[in-house]
């Protein structure tokens, strides 16, 4: 056991336990390697992640249309993205440096800057031999993926029976039922679950039973809905209906915490698909009013933008039964995941998760957790410095302990509350 009698001494063992301890990544896009193409994963899907692709139409000569982009080859579209952003703009964004982290730690000729040998480099992998390196490399013990009942490709798959590894964990994903009650209403009919477009108790009822039944069937973690910045409750809406008589007496019975992910303008720019999504404010007051009127009842949620960080770390001060996690989407950049770790840090403690990675492709699990280690390790080298300074001595064993909480065992023991 290392004697942290020295500021040198405490740092090196903070910076080695953050560097040792495993990650729980507790929000993905990842799916099991037998659900196909729905996994992405490669050095092309890496470099046309959509947060590329917009960065790429921030800079790309106007000839270049969405409808010419969309319409190539995802190889054309990766070549194009490496051209603009990596080799004419230097990858100073975060998810391109990201990708650069990404492709050295793989072993790639990065130096070179050659894509088309990187590509041949790296082929020649299943997809389930990558998945177990990818998951080694980054020092995560298992994902939690999006799992959703209201996409035909993706139930498809899940009446298959497919193979799921055992380092993918499900989430129910709720989006639709929430905010779309006719689409919702048709595909739970589909299933068996007969809902009309009316918001009646017969349909509140089969949406019971469809929830019931998608547990039962992928056993979630917890179900998860990523809301608009215009999400409030209570409100004379849909959303508060379903939530009121659905979904929070279906989480409560079975004791599933309820993940939500408020912020996000859908479409703001349609043609970008996926990367055409915009941020906007919460209102954190929402979470409290659900916090409050249903103690019972467990939430997980994560704000879109900065603005909104301060307040519902204050509320989860205020609510045992609210865990803040993640720097999600347009928060996980380093200036603001340093602003957002020491923010929660003095508010919280180490009740929070201080992370996930929200990877869409497999290969981002490597950089997305070496970036945040590296400025958790800078946080905590600091909080446990100035502990230091006022005689406070944490054991090895209690630093470690602290870093294993932030990185998935907040998250662990809340589930188990
Ligand atoms: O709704 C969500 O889960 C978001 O994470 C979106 O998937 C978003 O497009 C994204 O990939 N963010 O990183
Ligand atoms: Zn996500």
């Amino acid at each position: 056991m290392p004697d942290l009698a020295t500021h040198p001494a405490l740092e090196s063992a903070v910076r080695l336990a953050v560097a040792e301890t495993t990650v729980t990544d507790i929000h993905t896009h990842l799916f099991p390697p037998a659900h196909g193409d729905l996994l992405l994963w490669g050095p092309d899907e890496l470099l046309t992640y959509h947060y590329l692709v917009a960065e790429l139409f921030t800079v790309a000569p106007r000839e270049l249309t969405y409808e010419k982009f969309w319409a190539m080859p995802k190889v054309a579209q990766a070549d194009l993205v490496w051209e603009h952003v990596f080799l004419k703009r230097g990858a100073l964004s975060e998810a391109a440096r990201g990708a650069v982290t990404t492709l050295s730690a793989l072993g790639l000729d990065v130096a070179g800057r050659d894509l088309p040998a990187m590509r041949a480099q790296f082929a020649g992998q299943t997809a389930d031999e990558y998945l177990d390196r990818v998951f080694q490399l980054a020092n995560v013990d298992y994902a939690v993926m999006t799992n959703n009942p209201f996409e035909a490709v993706e139930v498809a798959c899940w009446k298959a029976n497919l193979p799921v590894p055992a380092r993918l964990k499900t989430a129910l994903r709720i989006d639709t039922l929430l905010l779309n009650w006719s689409q919702a209403a048709k595909a739970m009919s589909a299933a068996g679950c007969t809902a009309g477009d009316q918001l009646d108790e017969a349909g509140l009822a089969e949406a019971r039973r469809f929830l019931n039944e998608w547990i039962d069937r992928i056993g979630p973690m917890y179900m998860a809905a990523s809301l608009p910045d215009t999400f409030s409750y209570p409100a004379d809406d849909a959303s508060t209906k379903i939530l009121d008589e659905v979904v929070i007496p279906v989480a409560i019975e079975h004791g599933l915490p309820l993940a939500m992910m408020i912020g996000v303008k859908r479409g703001m720019n349609p043609p970008l698909k996926d990367g055409g999504d915009g941020v906007g404010q919460a209102d954190v007051g929402a979470v409290a009013n659900l916090c409050k009127k249903y103690p019972a009842a467990k939430f997980i949620v994560t704000t879109l933008s900065r603005v909104d960080q301060h307040e519902l770390c204050v509320t989860a001060r205020k609510f045992g039964n609210l865990h803040v996690e993640g720097c999600w989407w347009f928060c996980n950049n380093p200036s603001i995941i340093e602003e957002m770790t020491r923010m929660r840090l003095e508010l919280l403690g180490t009740a929070f998760t201080a992370q996930h990675s929200d990877a869409r492709v497999l290969d981002q699990i490597i950089y997305k957790w070496a970036h945040t280690r590296k400025i958790l390790a800078d946080v905590l080298a600091d909080k446990y410095g100035q502990l230091f300074d006022a005689c406070w001595r944490p054991t090895d064993e209690e630093i470690r302990r602290d870093v294993r909480d932030l990185l998935g065992g907040s998250f662990e023991a809340f589930l188990a509350k």
